[in-house]
């Protein structure tokens, strides 16, 4: 019986004529595999209207300076709170809260809040890893280090190290890849695996 009232209502259903395509309705020489190229000629703008545009666009601009200004804002108080002891030397802040770690660890830590371990690049900078180093009265971890090539000290984003404070007779150790900065200031190379205070620079 089911059977018998779906082939009257497939019967009942005409049947509908293949259409063409809007594409074959403009264009009398379509092919379906071909590619077309469309270009429309745009509308034209009322001047009042873009005018419009343009005071929103404006508005959104001064809204994401605002926005950025405050995530700056945010970011720098929230590392104020991870790293409550810092100094300022030109654009650079070092900045440490007395923790010490291996160098790995040091350099993750310095990474994950968007900086890295103290490299000092002139004796300012140097003096400024000194200051806060000797608050805490511990040898600090330096960023430069010979474990790509040994006897070769590179900063961490690969550039030659030019400025040096090395102490007398320093650099002596094959297995000593990392720098650790005494307390008048003089580096030291050691090994890596060593715990010295955790200093970054933002
Ligand atoms: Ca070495
Ligand atoms: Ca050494």
């Amino acid at each position: 019986m089911i059977l018998l009232i779906l082939s009257s209502l497939v019967l009942v259903v005409p049947a509908q004529k293949p259409t063409s395509s809007p594409a074959q309705r403009i264009l009398p020489g379509w092919f379906p595999n071909a590619c077309t190229l469309v270009i429309c000629d745009p509308p034209e703008r009322d001047p009042k209207e873009l005018e419009v545009l343009r005071t929103h666009v404006s508005v959104l601009e001064a809204q994401l300076k605002a926005l950025q200004m405050s995530t700056r804002k945010t970011h720098r108080a929230f590392l104020g709170y991870i790293f409550p002891n810092s100094t300022n030397v030109g654009a650079k802040t070092f900045a440490t809260n007395g923790a010490e770690a291996d160098f790995q660890t040091a350099k993750e830590m310095c990474e994950q809040f968007g900086g890295q371990i103290a490299s000092p690049r002139n004796e300012e900078e140097n003096n400024a890893v000194l200051k806060l180093a000797t608050m805490f009265d511990k040898h600090a971890f330096l960023g430069m280090n010979d474990q790509e090539t040994e006897g070769i000290f590179k900063h961490l984003n690969g550039d030659p190290m030019e400025y040096s404070n090395w102490a007398k007779g320093e650099p002596n150790g094959e297995h000593e890849d990392c720098i650790e900065m005494y307390l008048n200031a003089k580096w030291n190379d050691n090994t890596c695996d060593k715990h010295r205070l955790i200093m970054c620079e933002f």
